[in-house]
């Protein structure tokens, strides 16, 4: 497979494009980030550089003088490679390389090296794959007209060209294989899906990193992969547990989201997700110790939206209570994410409450049913009042037509008081 060759640990150079006057804070974490995404890769990082300008520069991105002080700063360190923060275009990276004479990646040819390494599963690694065929596809023609111009010369135009074809040709019947691969697999997770139907589904959503494996493993006393590193998670798993009331449920874990996500891997990893995207309530985990919280859990439910689920209810949790010491911190956020929890998966500190925070969630949901009421049986109505919470009343010729919210927990006992007034079975389960 492709392999942007992080495998032993080498010197990177990392570089960050911003905008004039752009907040400094700001620019630190990206590049923290991505100083710790090349740590995962396995590399180190040996300096950076920052360059301002109103807009990356279409050659080079940051522009000829910034250039020769990378040139210098790679020579200085003996660097292997120079990373952007930002997404290059192939013509960048070509006239990059040209210019620093080490391998120039881009955030995203980092991320998918991490998710390639630690892809296990048939399903996580077809997923990666079909990433990385789909990054490289675009950016084929590119990279033989840079070895033809490298080689140059006469009569390599030509074969170059049937080269770009046959090459795309190939790529494509692969990712058409990995595709009908990642459906049959789908097939039998929808197999396994239906068997648990009829149960209360949770999943963890969140940044990666803040803990969604650790409370996982909790929570449902399974032993789950958790490790102090991006991306540790990259297949969904399914457990049982016990709601306070005694109610089985499941709870869903998957892979973590970060900020500028491949969206070729959002794509791949959507049948992953399915779980997610179908969960009854969503438990954003967020880890409360990190610097730059509001932006990872904006991160996330921008990432929760592109894959269409930002109506699902939500908790929010904040993870690793036990590594803040600074009790205004915890203050601000309450005030700031009204309903929010405190928690520590790892020192198991109210966890007792989340659970109990996740039954009232469900329950909330409510199941919303029709009942045609027959004026014959109006006494009944003040009733149906005074059980359920009424959405929406239609007083036809020959019934009175009641939309109702039936909590979960109360569907038997509603159903068996007034089956005769239901003509369909439950249609949603929609919040209101
Ligand atoms: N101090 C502290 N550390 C925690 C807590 N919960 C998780 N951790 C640590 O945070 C690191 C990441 O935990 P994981 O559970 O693997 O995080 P994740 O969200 O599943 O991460 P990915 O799968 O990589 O997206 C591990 O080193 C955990 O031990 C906590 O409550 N307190
Ligand atoms: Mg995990």
């Amino acid at each position: 497979m492709h392999d942007v060759g992080l495998q032993q640990r080498e010197r990177a150079i990392i570089v960050a494009v911003v905008r004039k006057g752009a907040d400094n804070t700001i620019t630190e974490e990206h590049l923290e980030e991505l100083r710790l995404l090349l740590d995962t890769a396995g590399a180190d990082v040996v300096d950076d550089l920052v360059q301002e300008r109103e807009r990356p520069d279409i050659a080079t991105a940051i522009g000829k003088g910034k250039v020769e002080e990378l040139v210098e700063l790679v020579k200085e360190h003996e660097a292997a490679m120079v990373v952007f923060d930002d997404d290059l275009t192939p013509a960048q990276v070509r006239n990059l390389e040209k210019a620093v004479n080490v391998k120039v990646l881009d955030r995203t040819q980092v991320i998918l090296d991490i998710f390639a390494a630690n892809a296990r599963s048939v399903e996580a690694r077809t997923q990666v794959e079909l990433a990385q065929l789909e990054y490289l596809l675009p950016r084929l023609t590119r990279m033989w007209t840079h070895l033809s111009k490298q080689f140059g010369g006469i009569g390599t135009k030509g074969p170059g060209e049937t080269q770009i074809e046959t090459d795309r040709r190939m790529y494509r019947t692969r990712m058409q294989r990995l595709r009908e691969k990642l459906a049959d697999i789908d097939v039998q997770r929808s197999v396994q899906r239906k068997g648990r139907e009829g149960l209360p589904r949770f999943a963890l959503v969140g940044y990666t990193n803040a803990g969604k494996s650790s409370l996982m493993k909790v929570l449902t006393q399974s032993d789950v992969h958790i490790e102090d590193r991006l991306f540790a998670t990259l297949d969904t798993t399914v457990r049982a547990f016990e709601l306070p009331a005694g109610q089985k449920a499941l709870l869903s874990d998957t892979v973590g989201f970060i900020r500028k996500l491949p969206t070729q891997l959002v794509a791949s990893f959507r049948s992953t997700l399915a779980e997610t995207l179908e969960a009854d309530v969503l438990i954003h985990v967020v880890d409360c110790a990190h610097s730059h919280v509001r932006d990872h859990i904006a991160v996330v439910e921008q990432t929760l939206s592109s894959l269409g689920v930002e109506s699902t209810p939500t908790l929010l949790v904040f993870n690793k209570v036990d590594l803040v010491t600074d009790k205004h911190i915890l203050d601000d956020l309450e005030a700031e994410y009204p309903g929010c929890i405190f928690i520590s998966a790892a020192r198991g500190v109210n966890l007792g409450r989340l659970l109990t925070r996740m039954q009232d969630e469900y329950e909330d949901l409510g199941i919303h049913i029709t009942l045609h009421i027959p004026y014959e049986s109006m006494n009944i109505v003040s009733t149906i009042y005074d059980d359920t919470e009424v959405l929406h009343r239609d007083d036809t010729e020959t019934s009175v037509v009641l939309v109702v919210k039936v909590a979960s927990g109360n569907l038997d006992r509603f159903r068996s008081r007034y089956e005769q007034f239901m003509h369909e079975s439950p249609t949603s389960s929609t919040p209101v």
